[in-house]
């Protein structure tokens, strides 16, 4: 039985879309709130970027590309080609539908409103029914200190770089400046589940937690707050998340992944493949936390849920009317 409340889903790029996907097959539409990292954004020739909000909602919209995972299904490189022509190098691949995003969000922004609210409008016009928030208004950008190359954006590192450059260190630049929302505050408060989806916790989650207030609303909401490990045998199934780990002097594994979440976390979803639970006072639960097909993505969300669900208390009878 899945939890009938309100779930709210943390998350950042593919990894996190997937998991947000297999929870919107499973729980009703307005159940469902992802709240989504925007510190990998940029801007691009003038135009705001959201690689991870665009790609949670391509994913629910069902609009996705399936092998790559970001960007539309079926769409195509004029504009990059055109670029090209122009002398520009045309490293990002923004395909010719997903500019449009770009532009239209672009525009909105510029006419003053908020990244939530042109958020709202971009997904309800694509068709999305769940809920999807961006961590914050403001813009907040992850830096990328190399090992002896200089400081490099969050979006020149990861994609023109291919993140070879060893990294010394992660920086949010207008981390300070940013608020929580009124949308993510009320979404928290009301709460029954919050899980932290399988992205990488430096590049898509930590940034969230970092949003001032949000820890705080966390910690107070009622709801329980389970992670799932983006790392499977000491290895991420995409991504840097242990090439990051390893940067930094510290061992991939499920266990890292519970220590950077810390006092925060109540439970924790490991992959069964790995032989050694990760330890710590959390409820755990084994589970194929690989999600390369839709049917996977349904079957771990609903395991998910139907797990977290027999920890709630029993509830209390209504009383009769006299
Ligand atoms: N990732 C790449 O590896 N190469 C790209 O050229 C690229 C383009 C791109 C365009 C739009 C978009 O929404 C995402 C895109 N991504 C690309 C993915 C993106 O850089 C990363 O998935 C996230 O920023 C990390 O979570």
């Amino acid at each position: 039985m899945a939890l009938g409340g309100p779930v709210i889903c943390l998350a950042g790029g593919v990894g996190g879309s997937r998991l947000a996907h297999g929870l919107a097959q499973v729980l009703a539409p307005g159940q469902l709130t992802v709240i989504v990292n925007t510190a990998d954004d940029f801007r691009h020739y003038g135009l705001r970027v959201c690689p991870d909000l665009d790609t949670v909602m391509y994913n629910l919209a069902g609009l996705a590309d399936p092998q790559r995972g970001w960007g539309l299904r079926d769409d195509s490189g004029n504009m990059l080609r055109a670029l090209r022509r122009l002398g520009e190098e045309g490293w990002f691949q923004l395909g010719d539908q997903d500019l449009a995003t770009q532009v239209l969000r672009s525009h909105w922004l510029e006419r003053g409103l908020r990244l939530t609210e042109v958020t709202a409008r971009l997904a309800a016009a694509l068709g999305v029914e769940q809920t999807l928030l961006p961590m914050c208004d403001e813009p907040v950008a992850t830096m990328v200190q190399t090992r002896g190359g200089g400081e490099l954006d969050f979006q020149t590192w990861f994609v023109r770089e291919r993140w070879q450059p060893p990294v010394r260190s992660l920086r949010l630049a207008g981390i300070g400046r940013a608020r929580m929302t009124a949308e993510v505050g009320d979404a928290l408060a009301g709460a029954t589940l919050v899980l932290l989806a399988p992205s990488n916790p430096w590049l898509s989650i930590l940034p969230i937690l970092a949003v001032p207030g949000l820890r705080a609303a966390l910690r107070q909401a009622a709801a329980p707050v389970v992670a799932v490990t983006p790392v499977i045998r000491g290895a991420a199934l995409k991504g840097p998340a242990a090439r990051l780990m390893a940067d930094f002097g510290l061992a991939p594994a499920a266990a890292t992944v519970c220590g950077l979440y810390g006092d925060i976390l109540d439970a924790f979803v490991y992959d069964e493949r790995d032989a050694v639970p990760p330890p710590a006072g959390l409820r755990l639960l084994g589970a194929d936390t690989v999600m390369d097909n839709e049917d996977a993505r349904a079957r771990l969300a609903r395991e998910i849920l139907d797990w977290t669900a027999t920890w709630r208390p029993p509830a209390v009878p209504e009383r009769e009317e006299s």
